[in-house]
């Protein structure tokens, strides 16, 4: 596969409803789309740095200048055998995963497309339906956030997860489990807490949730070992997984019983793969965790939830939760049984909306070879 060029765009577009999480509120967002080039055939990918460095230390400027001026003039006319050979030809930068995810999932798009193969079987997928959950963000009120429940439940989706914060947290599970006694609950702090804080993380026991995810602080596994050790929830680790490694020491030293597995937080399909079969290896679920993401990286995360370890439902939800309008035709659609159908067409089955980026588009910027 011989990498001609890579294109970055920077569309703008308002999510239908804000989403807020412990570290903040968004109301539209920024996307960092990436095309790679490769004899006659296009690969779509999506870096999922977000507007700030919130979530992660990663965000949309520091990914388009990294990739601009690191990783695309590393990869631009080079020939690689296979997508996931292009980890080492950017591995001189250290970190930047989610810029580097954007790219490598890009080719890995172009790849399944070269050789007409659906995205999720070049992947090593099987399952050709997958589960759908929701993440609620923090609402203006508790009466909103019962409203939005009520709505995705009625939707089909199989598993609801909450945004939580000191403040924000036993007051409003209580409501929900008051309503619902037995629907598959989760709830979500974004790094909000603290160890001083563990009497009144025990608290959530009562509430029979199905994990609380990435508690503490955003690169720490070895509190959370010890959190897990004194809390009977589950806890499931988000923030603090950045690639297999840090899987296997956060599954050998308990630190969590569940992994969410973010494409972007880990650097790309070839890693994800990786932190797949290690939590597969040690009879540790996965999830496909998400980031507000277009269609692009939406269909992405969809392929990768076919690989076999992805035991529960997702934060993959509708296009229409999210946009007006996707970048992706057909828009992803959830079945009222609250699955997705996996498609069979080459690359990822949803047809890119060109004429669409180009209109929210704000910026573009081409990198071929000998361009400095
Ligand atoms: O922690 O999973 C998270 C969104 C942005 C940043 C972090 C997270 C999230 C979500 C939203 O929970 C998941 C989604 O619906 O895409
Ligand atoms: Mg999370």
């Amino acid at each position: 596969m011989k990498i001609e060029a890579i294109t970055l765009r920077e569309i703008r577009m308002p999510l239908v409803h804000f989403f807020e999480t412990s570290f903040g509120r968004v109301h539209s967002r920024r996307i960092l789309l990436l095309t790679v080039h490769t004899e006659g055939v296009n690969g779509w990918g999506e870096s999922v740095a977000a507007e700030d460095p919130f979530y992660s230390s990663e965000w949309i400027d520091s990914a388009w200048s990294t990739i601009r001026q690191h990783l695309a003039p590393a990869l631009v006319g080079r020939s690689i055998l296979q997508a996931r050979d292009s980890a080492d030809l950017m591995s001189r930068v250290r970190g930047h995963r989610m810029a580097k995810a954007g790219i490598e999932n890009a080719l890995w798009d172009a790849e399944a497309r070269q050789k007409a193969l659906p995205l999720w079987k070049l992947l090593g997928g099987t399952r050709r339906e997958i589960e759908c959950g929701v993440s609620i963000g923090i609402q203006d009120s508790v009466e909103q956030l019962l409203e939005k429940v009520e709505a995705e439940l009625a939707a089909g989706y199989r598993r609801i997860k909450v945004k939580v914060k000191p403040g924000w947290d036993v007051n409003v599970l209580e409501r929900i489990r008051s309503r619902w006694p037995d629907i598959v609950l989760s709830c979500d702090a974004n790094s909000a807490y603290r160890l001083d804080g563990m009497e009144h993380l025990r608290k959530f026991d009562q509430f029979n949730l199905l994990m609380i995810e990435q508690p503490l602080w955003c690169d720490d596994i070895y509190y959370h070992a010890r959190l897990q050790h004194e809390l009977r929830t589950a806890i499931c680790l988000d923030e603090s997984i950045r690639h297999a490694r840090d899987a296997a020491a956060a599954v050998e030293t308990g630190a969590c019983r569940i992994v969410n597995v973010k494409v972007g937080r880990v650097g790309g399909f070839g890693e994800a793969k990786k932190v797949h079969d290690v939590c597969q290896a040690q009879n540790i679920p996965v999830w496909c965790g998400g980031m507000l993401e277009s269609g692009v990286g939406r269909a992405h995360n969809i392929a990768l939830s076919t690989l076999e370890n992805f035991r529960l439902p997702g934060d993959v939800s509708a296009s229409k939760r999210y946009w007006r309008e996707d970048v992706v035709e057909p828009e992803v659609e959830v079945s009222p049984a609250g699955m997705i159908s996996i498609r069979d067409e080459a690359g990822t089955g949803y047809r890119i909306r060109e004429h669409l980026i180009r209109k929210l588009c704000v910026r573009e910027e081409t990198v071929r070879a000998g361009m400095k």
